[in-house]
C-alpha cells in the first residue's frame, strides 16, 4: 500500500522520484520514474550504492520538498544500485543520465539530506527568504 501511495503522490506531483523521508515515513524506500512516457515505475527498498563512477555530472535538480527551486548539483555520472524490489526480490542495476542523478538525490533524502545543502550559503539564504515570503503570502490569501 505504501508503494502504491508513494507512486500516486509522485505522479500527481509530476515528480521523477520520491523518498519515504519526504512523506514522513521511517522506512528506507524510494520510488522513481524517469521515463518520458511515465510508465516505468521503479521501487527500491533498502537501496545501497555499490559502485560510483569517477566521472561526475553537473546537472539541474529540483525537489518536491523545495518548490520552485532548481539549481545545478555535482553527482556521479554512473552508479550501480542494489536494493529489494516491491516484491522483496533482490535487484541490481546501473544507472546513468537522469536516473543516476535521481537515485543519488533520493538516497540523500533517506539520509536526511536535501539538494540545496550542496549550494553556497548565499544561494541557501536566498531560497530560505523566498520560501518564507511564499509562506507569508499564502497565509495572507
Ligand atoms: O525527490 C524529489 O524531491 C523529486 C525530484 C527528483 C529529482 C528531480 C530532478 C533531478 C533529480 C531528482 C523531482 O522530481 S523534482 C521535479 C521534476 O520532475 C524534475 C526536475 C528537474 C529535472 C527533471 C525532473
Ligand atoms: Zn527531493
Amino acid at each position: 500500500q505504501l508503494v502504491d501511495d508513494m507512486l500516486e503522490t509522485m505522479y500527481d506531483a509530476d515528480g521523477v522520484g520520491l523518498a519515504t523521508t519526504q512523506v514522513d515515513v521511517h522506512e528506507r524506500l524510494i520510488v522513481m520514474d524517469t521515463s518520458d512516457a511515465r510508465d516505468d515505475p521503479r521501487v527500491l527498498i533498502n537501496p545501497e550504492l555499490v559502485a560510483a563512477s569517477e566521472e561526475m555530472t553537473f546537472t539541474d535538480e529540483g525537489c518536491l520538498s523545495v518548490p520552485a527551486t532548481y539549481d545545478k548539483v555535482q553527482r556521479h555520472a554512473v552508479v550501480t544500485v542494489r536494493s529489494l524490489d516491491r516484491h522483496g526480490q533482490p535487484q541490481e542495476f546501473e544507472a546513468q543520465g537522469l536516473l543516476a542523478v535521481c537515485v543519488q538525490h533520493e538516497m540523500d533524502h533517506l539520509m536526511g539530506k536535501v539538494f540545496v545543502e550542496y549550494l553556497s550559503q548565499l544561494k541557501r539564504d536566498r531560497i530560505k527568504t523566498k520560501m518564507l515570503k511564499k509562506t507569508r503570502d499564502d497565509a495572507r490569501d
